[in-house]
């Protein structure tokens, strides 16, 4: 349990770091952005995942804070990943908590002109859950958001409520297939049916769509047959620190 003071301590001291983790195209192998994930470099605790704090930054109302400082960074890594050549995107996971925050657009948008990236180079992934909340806010600034340039995707696909629906409600590009469902893609009938029904609804609906949590070559075999273009997951590479992404690009170029 973390007091409001340490948290604030991290906030203001930037404690937290981005780990970076590749996205596939499950054709080429290439890789085609990153996923940023928060951890908290404690100060005597180590490595934090979210898992051990999000909560506490939600309750204490220091989401926008935390986006912010992520935000950051994470353009300061775009900009030096343009000056080595590499052209890649890196998607941000935000929640309800800083989408019903009204400053949160301009928070956004300030930080592309003052970092000079393209707004296409920066995704935001938002869960199904923080939807389900229904903030009035989040509507109107993921409309922003996407008139803005900037690529919207729904994480956790398939765990939440009414899932169907807020695809037409809400101007997603991309789809986050749950790992969830990929754990047993390769034995079980049932799973492979849903993610079959996901991928179709997405080719109807012009959406591209990423499984989350492959984990071995069968699970891309299969993913790639069934015509799914994107992939995340342990057997392509594990959240890493911005360095070993850097590596990571050096050696695919
Ligand atoms: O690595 P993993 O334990 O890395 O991430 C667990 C969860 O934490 C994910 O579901 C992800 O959506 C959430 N998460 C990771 N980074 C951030 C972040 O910067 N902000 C928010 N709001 N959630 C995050
Ligand atoms: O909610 P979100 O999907 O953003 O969270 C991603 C979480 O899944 C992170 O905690 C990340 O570390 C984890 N993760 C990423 N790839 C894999 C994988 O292949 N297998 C498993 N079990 N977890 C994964
Ligand atoms: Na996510
Ligand atoms: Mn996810």
């Amino acid at each position: 349990i973390q007091l409001e003071s340490e948290l604030r301590a991290a906030t203001n001291e930037g404690q937290f770091v981005p780990y970076y983790q590749p996205k596939f195209a499950l054709d080429t192998g290439m890789i085609t952005g990153f996923e940023a994930l928060v951890r908290w470099q404690h100060p005597t605790r180590g490595l934090l995942k979210p898992i051990d704090f999000i909560d506490a930054i939600i309750s204490h109302k220091l989401s926008l804070e935390l986006f912010s400082q992520m935000a950051v960074q994470i353009a300061e890594q775009l900009t030096i990943w343009q000056g080595l050549g590499f052209d890649q995107h890196i998607c941000i996971n935000a929640d309800a908590a800083e989408f019903s925050n009204p400053d949160f657009f301009d928070l956004v948008s300030n930080l592309l002109i003052e970092h000079d990236v393209a707004a296409n180079q920066l995704h935001i992934e938002v869960t199904e859950s923080s939807l389900i909340q229904r903030h009035a806010n989040v509507k109107k600034q993921l409309n922003l958001l996407k008139k803005l340039g900037i690529c919207l995707a729904l994480d956790d696909f398939g765990t939440g409520y009414a899932s169907l629906s807020y695809l037409q409600e809400y101007p997603f590009d991309f789809i986050k297939i749950d790992k969830s469902f990929i754990s047993k893609i390769t034995d079980d009938r049932t799973q492979r049916a849903i993610v079959k029904a996901i991928l179709d609804l997405a080719e109807a609906l012009d959406m591209q769509v990423i499984a989350e949590g492959i984990e071995n070559e069968q699970q891309r075999d299969l993913l790639l047959s069934m015509g799914c273009q994107y992939g995340q997951g342990y057997w392509f590479g594990k959240p890493m620190t911005a360095e070993q992404a850097t590596q990571m690009l050096t050696q695919q170029h």
